[in-house]
């Protein structure tokens, strides 16, 4: 099969029928762009070319034949790390600025500066305030608690404390091994930047010394930026309860207003959603001929509001472009990451708007209409008349929604999952242990050309369920799995029968969905609950993570605070390592004795699987659970 054939490039029905349609129509998607690229630069696949400075770029030479050292001495094994490391800075920067964001608005609706937003889960902003030590009697109603709350996190960011906040929530063996090594994180902007200063030419020269700095950047990440911008996002938009919609481009709907919301932040998608339901809006689309208006999320901004409000997911990230293809979105828009630039020239095929909305992210030939927490109302109000406005000059004939949508359980938060379980963690532990569920692995992350869309995926999951082993899912992944069937209840009879008679017992299907990529930390939070109930550290656990199609930058400091934390972690696509034996070597297996727990890199998402079902095993044996 040719690289240039649909079925090469996707396992999914609606990826596949809309990528033969753009392709008679000549229009250029990710994939085109991909092979346009081929052969990658050798140099750079390997991690060993290093453009830090000008007396640079340098390379060096794989084969040993060439240059062995940059111009200022670097060898292969400072290149790689220094690379690696400003990854793993610039994906916690990305999911922590988020965080930072909600922070804000948290902050403003506290000073009753945010009308659109309100604190919509009380509960949950109590809970945290108790974790974090402010005392609610100081605070004479829930807005200034909420003030309180807001300006103890900002606190994390900076760079004036031992260690950030939610620290306190890592088991005990796991925080004194952090302690030894020296990496608990202590400020999520302050190791980012320290990151940012070590690689910068003239400073860490010690590979071992940088990458332990580079786990700490990324444990600021997951155990600081995440988990900030998790909480904040349950406070303000509420905490995710079990819902149930549908997934493919078959949520778009012909005869309805179709809004397309993309990106990261629910700030933006939690708006307009609210503006969506506006009679007079509504009674405008129907003058205009349309029979209602219908969202459908994308990415991980879709993971968010699917999460808390069923809206319907129309695709993943190599879906993006696709979306755009079916000629019957009125308006996409945008806030950030993930956000192909090439969004705002393919949509110019059509009659779509784009918008972009954030002050920090911007696309060529997107329309710039930026969000603020004092305007968001009106502004959301006004770019859904907008979209409605625009229903009219869809062009019918153009208009392709190849496929019916597939049916998906979403929302199950932590708390989700607990009330599930009667309040406790003893089902699932009791499961563990008496080995109805072998273990459980979170399949996490996105997609890429370089992998066939979506294969994966659904490949992994469907062999570690068969295996009796739980699947929670975040991001890209859980949008595959969606698609493929996989978080139906009835999807339980793809499991084992071990697995199946749980999710029997308990009315949930085998494949979990926690929320987007930065909800990654539900999974951490989850795990440290586990081991603390059963007083091990996080690493004894007979747990794993994969994330088998990744590409961003977010991902790598996901799988590098999973394994940080003590979770074995397999990806799918090999990052720019291999220039380095000994930063392979530390990776793949001393970091073992480090931190308990090693990346493996495998392609073939069948033998990821034997991976991971050997490592749930031999965790098992180690527990004396059969
Ligand atoms: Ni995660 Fe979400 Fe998808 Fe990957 Fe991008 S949308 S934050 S980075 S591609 S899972
Ligand atoms: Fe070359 Fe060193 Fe400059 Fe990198 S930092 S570009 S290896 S001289």
């Amino acid at each position: 099969m040719g690289l240039k054939e649909p079925a090469s490039r996707t396992i999914t029905e609606d990826g596949r029928l809309m990528l033969a349609r753009m392709a008679k129509e000549g229009i250029e998607t990710a994939w085109d762009r991909y092979e346009a690229q081929l052969p990658h630069c050798g140099f750079c696949e390997l991690g060993l070319s290093c453009r830090n400075c000008v007396m640079g770029p340098c390379r060096i030479d794989p084969f040993g034949e060439g240059a062995q050292k940059g111009v200022c001495g670097a060898d292969a094994d400072i290149i790689v790390a220094r690379n690696l490391c400003r990854m793993i800075a610039a994906g916690a920067a990305s999911h922590s600025d988020h965080g930072r964001d909600l922070l804000e608005i948290l902050k403003a609706v506290s000073e009753g500066k945010a009308p659109g937003y309100t604190i919509r889960d009380e509960a949950k902003l109590r809970r945290l305030a108790a974790e974090l030590g402010i005392n609610a009697d100081d605070h004479g109603d829930l807005l200034s608690l909420a003030g309180a709350v807001a300006e103890r996190l900002e606190e994390d960011f900076g760079t004036r404390k031992k260690a950030v906040s939610f620290v306190k929530r890592v088991p005990e063996k796991r925080l004194a091994l952090w302690q030894k090594l020296n990496i608990v994180p202590r400020g999520i902007d302050r190791e980012v930047v320290e990151m940012m200063h070590r690689t910068h030419m003239g400073v860490d020269n010690d590979w071992k010394s940088l990458l332990l700095h580079g786990l700490r950047t990324a444990l600021a990440d997951g155990w600081g930026g995440s988990m900030i911008a998790t909480e904040i996002s349950d406070v303000l938009f509420g905490v995710p309860k079990p819902v149930e919609s549908s997934v493919n481009l078959g949520v778009l709907k012909k005869d309805q207003v179709n809004i397309v919301l993309h990106g990261h932040n629910p700030l933006v998608s939690e708006m307009i959603a609210q503006a969506s339901q506006d009679e007079s809006l509504l009674e405008l689309a129907r003058k205009k001929g349309a029979s209602g208006i219908n969202l459908a999320g994308l990415c991980c901004t879709g993971n968010e509001i699917l999460m808390r409000r069923g809206i319907p997911m129309a695709g993943n990230h190599l879906m993006t472009e696709l979306v755009l293809a079916t000629g019957a979105v009125e308006m996409m828009i945008v806030d950030y990451q993930c956000i192909m630039p090439a969004l705002g020239d393919l949509a110019r095929c059509y009659h779509t708007r784009m918008i972009s909305t954030s002050e920090k992210a911007r696309f060529p030939h997107m329309e710039h209409r930026e969000f603020h927490p004092e305007g968001a109302r009106e502004l959301a109000y006004q770019l859904v008349k907008e979209a409605v406005e625009n229903f009219p000059n869809r062009i019918a004939e153009r208009v392709y929604i190849p496929v019916e949508p597939v049916k998906i359980i979403s929302g199950f938060s932590v708390e989700a999952l607990l009330e599930a379980m009667g309040n406790s963690l003893d089902p699932l532990l009791d499961a563990v242990k008496n080995g109805l569920i072998k273990g459980a692995v979170g399949v996490v992350g996105c997609n890429n050309p370089r992998i066939r869309h979506d294969f994966g995926h659904v490949t992994l999951t469907g062999r570690l369920i068969a295996n009796d082993i739980l699947v929670v899912d975040t991001g890209c992944a859980a949008v595959a799995h969606g698609k493929a069937g996989l978080k139906q209840l009835k999807a339980a009879e793809k499991a084992g029968p071990g697995l199946r008679k749980v999710c029997e017992t308990l009315s949930i299907p085998p494949v979990l969905h926690v929320g987007s990529c930065v909800d990654n930390i539900r999974i951490l939070v989850l795990a440290a609950a586990l081991a603390n109930s059963l007083g091990v550290d996080i690493s004894d656990l007979p747990i794993a993570a994969a994330a088998p199609e990744w590409y961003s930058e977010k991902a790598v400091a996901i799988a590098c605070y999973a394994v940080a934390s003590g979770i074995y972690t397999v990806l799918g696509v090999t990052p720019p390592i291999m220039g380095s034996r000994n930063i392979v070597g530390l990776l793949t297996s001393g970091l073992k004795e480090v931190v308990g727990a090693t990346f493996a890199v495998e392609s073939d998402p069948e033998r990821a699987a034997d991976l991971i079902i050997a490592h749930v095993n031999s965790k098992r044996k180690a527990l004396g659970l059969s």
